[in-house]
């Protein structure tokens, strides 16, 4: 997968991608990215990127021109190596739609990418009208620019490219792919300041263990994220349990 990000401040992007699963993924050519300063694609001499809005108000605005001709530049180019068809060019700005693993696990179908980080007040309306595909928000909270929110896209994107985590398993079995919490976890020592390990892992017997997990995720998912458990996948066994823990006015004490 190719993934190009425009920016107006490439010096974040150092960091996540040197370091980790990521760096090896790039390094094994599973993933590409490629980092654009929007400031590179303007005309003239003070390279300007942004500028007053129309009709008023505190702030400037991104122009439009600058982040067009990066996004044709880098589309062009794609094409030229791969004759392939439109990538999805996704802005970030808090007015997307909610992003999620399901929308990751949608972007992660795709060869190209294209992610453009909004910045300063906000972007030419133009931009989002005719040249975005799609604009994702990664929460309900305002960051300053788009650029850490681009990051979390690639992180969650990335790791589901075939190869890139050491085994497809731990990425089927994350929290969320399920659409439940995960279960708790242990590793050594078994007792650590007098608080020892459930026993029923040490048990060896699997399928009490695994029982015992799923019992525990879909528990830990009802008290935390009790809207995540309308999606999940339950057996009818396991849909009734929940339904009757909601029902119940006292909290059960499995769920304190
Ligand atoms: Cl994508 N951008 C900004 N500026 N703030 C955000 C966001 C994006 N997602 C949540 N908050």
């Amino acid at each position: 997968m190719k993934i190009d990000i425009l920016t107006l401040f490439p010096q974040m992007f150092q960091g996540p991608f040197s370091e980790g699963i990521f760096k090896r993924a790039i390094d094994r050519k599973l993933v590409q990215v490629n980092i654009h300063n929007i400031r590179d694609y303007t005309h003239d001499r003070h390279h300007t990127v942004d500028d007053y809005a129309y009709g008023g108000g505190a702030g400037m605005l991104l122009k439009p021109e600058p982040i067009f001709e990066a996004v044709e530049k880098v589309k062009q180019d794609f094409h030229l190596e791969k004759g392939a068809k439109e990538p999805p060019v996704i802005l970030l700005s808090p007015q997307g739609r909610l992003f999620s693993q399901q929308i990751a696990e949608e972007l992660s179908g795709c060869i190209h990418l294209i992610l453009i980080c909004g910045r300063y007040e906000g972007i030419d309306e133009r931009v989002r009208e005719h040249l975005a595909t799609d604009e994702v928000s990664i929460g309900d909270y305002v960051l300053g620019g788009g650029e850490l929110a681009a990051m979390v896209v690639v992180d969650a994107v990335a790791r589901l490219l075939p190869g890139v985590l050491g085994s497809d398993a731990s990425a089927r079995d994350d929290s969320h792919t399920t659409r439940l919490l995960e279960y708790p976890q242990y590793t050594h020592p078994e007792v650590y300041r007098a608080w020892a390990v459930p026993e029923v892992l040490l048990s060896g017997n699997h399928a009490q263990i695994d029982k015992w997990r799923r019992q525990q995720a879909i528990l830990r998912t009802l008290k935390r994220r009790p809207d995540l458990l309308d999606k999940a996948e339950l057996s009818p066994e396991e849909r009734q349990l929940v339904d009757s823990f909601k029902k119940a006015k006292a909290t059960p004490e499995v769920l304190k």
